[in-house]
């Protein structure tokens, strides 16, 4: 379907890149004085506790999409087109045993043909199928999310009704915010809050199908929450992808601007060997994955197809490129002994003793 979203974004676009950028700036502030690295790289497990904290919002991070909501890549895409909804199943390396065993049984079922050996199509059909169950997480989570936002369950929810729901969320009295709403009185928010609420206003927008009226029912609700299920919120997303790393101001992003490094992030060597690699992956993903004519530009249309998850070209490239990461013996093919020596790639988790095991398990 088509959505006015041009307009409402241009509308609300300084407010939503103010916002971005006091986000990212709060962001980098908060890092800085952790550990000085620019990536935002949370772990599996503290995603998941960050959730249930969060429910309403949506995720900085999805699952199965190349990157996140501000920009980063995702460093975790790899296992979860390996292992789907099996997610971090390997995180605990407590049985590498089990592990190995649970391995090659995903090995088995990569491999349909039963030849011992994955292909490029084989692997590709099987991303295709784990990104499908991301898919269906998601929607599943949008389900039970919806519910909580529309308790009278008419199958609409207004922004004001989930406006209340997310202030509630920073401690805000739910009475005291719908009776404001109901009177048209001003709320007292902090800053950092309304400038949230600015930004998820205009997503709010964005996921509502005409006519206009601020109501989203449930599909229109999971991709407010996930913009990967709809072709429109996939394009926004880029947009603001765009908006917020562009510096000359033409909508395309050059390789300098891709990799360029928020200012005062390096603070020490460990930092700046961080750094080094952010660059580095940032630059390989560009060149190789991203600009896909080469050109050395990556246009809104690039980004936007390199992050489609249900592109079946790009499935196919992250497929040869996941082969090529572990083929040893350079047959195109992911044999089981070179899966289990880079179980670490595909699992997160390194598989100790991998020679003996593909005897014992197979
Ligand atoms: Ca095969
Ligand atoms: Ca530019
Ligand atoms: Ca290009
Ligand atoms: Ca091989």
């Amino acid at each position: 379907s088509t959505r006015p979203w041009v307009a409402m974004a241009s509308r609300w676009g300084p407010l939503v890149g103010l916002a971005l950028r006091c986000l990212w700036l709060l962001g980098a502030v908060l890092l800085m004085d952790a550990s000085a690295r620019p990536a935002n790289h949370t772990s599996t497990r503290d995603r998941a506790a960050n959730r249930e904290e969060n429910e309403i919002l949506p995720p900085d991070h999805l699952n199965g999409v190349k990157l996140e909501m501000d920009g980063h890549l995702n460093r975790d895409f790899h296992q979860e087109v390996f292992l789907g909804k099996d997610l971090g199943g390997f995180d605990e390396d407590t049985e590498p045993r089990r592990s190995r065993r649970k391995l090659m049984v995903i090995f088995s079922k990569v491999d349909v043909n039963s030849d011992r050996k994955i292909s490029a199509k084989e692997m590709q059909r099987w991303i295709m199928e784990k990104t499908a169950e991301h898919f269906q997480e998601a929607m599943e989570e949008s389900k039970m999310h919806f519910r909580a936002v529309d308790p009278d369950g008419d199958g609409h929810v207004s922004w004001d009704e989930y406006k209340v729901r997310f202030l509630a969320s920073k401690g805000h009295s739910e009475k005291e915010v719908a009776d404001a709403i109901r009177l048209n009185e001003e709320l007292k928010v902090d800053e950092e809050t309304q400038e949230v609420l600015e930004n998820l206003k205009d997503r709010w927008y964005q996921a509502d199908s005409p006519p206009a009226d601020l109501l989203l029912t449930e599909p229109e609700f999971l991709s407010f929450l996930h913009p990967e299920h709809s072709r429109g919120m996939l394009r926004f997303m880029v947009k603001e992808i765009v908006r917020d790393l562009d510096q000359d101001g033409d909508k395309q992003l050059s390789l300098p601007e891709f990799i360029s490094l928020p200012v005062g992030t390096v603070e020490n060597q460990q930092g700046q060997d961080m750094d080094d690699n952010w660059v580095r992956d940032r630059k390989k993903e560009f060149e190789e994955l991203i600009d896909s004519d080469h050109d050395g530009i990556v246009t809104a249309e690039e980004l936007e197809s390199y992050m489609d998850p249900m592109n079946e070209y790009n499935a196919l490239n992250e497929a040869k490129q996941m082969i090529a990461v572990a083929d040893e013996n350079q047959n195109q093919h992911l044999e089981p002994e070179e899966v289990l020596k880079y179980s670490e790639f595909f699992t997160g988790s390194k598989l100790v003793d991998y020679a003996r095991s593909v005897h014992e398990e197979f």
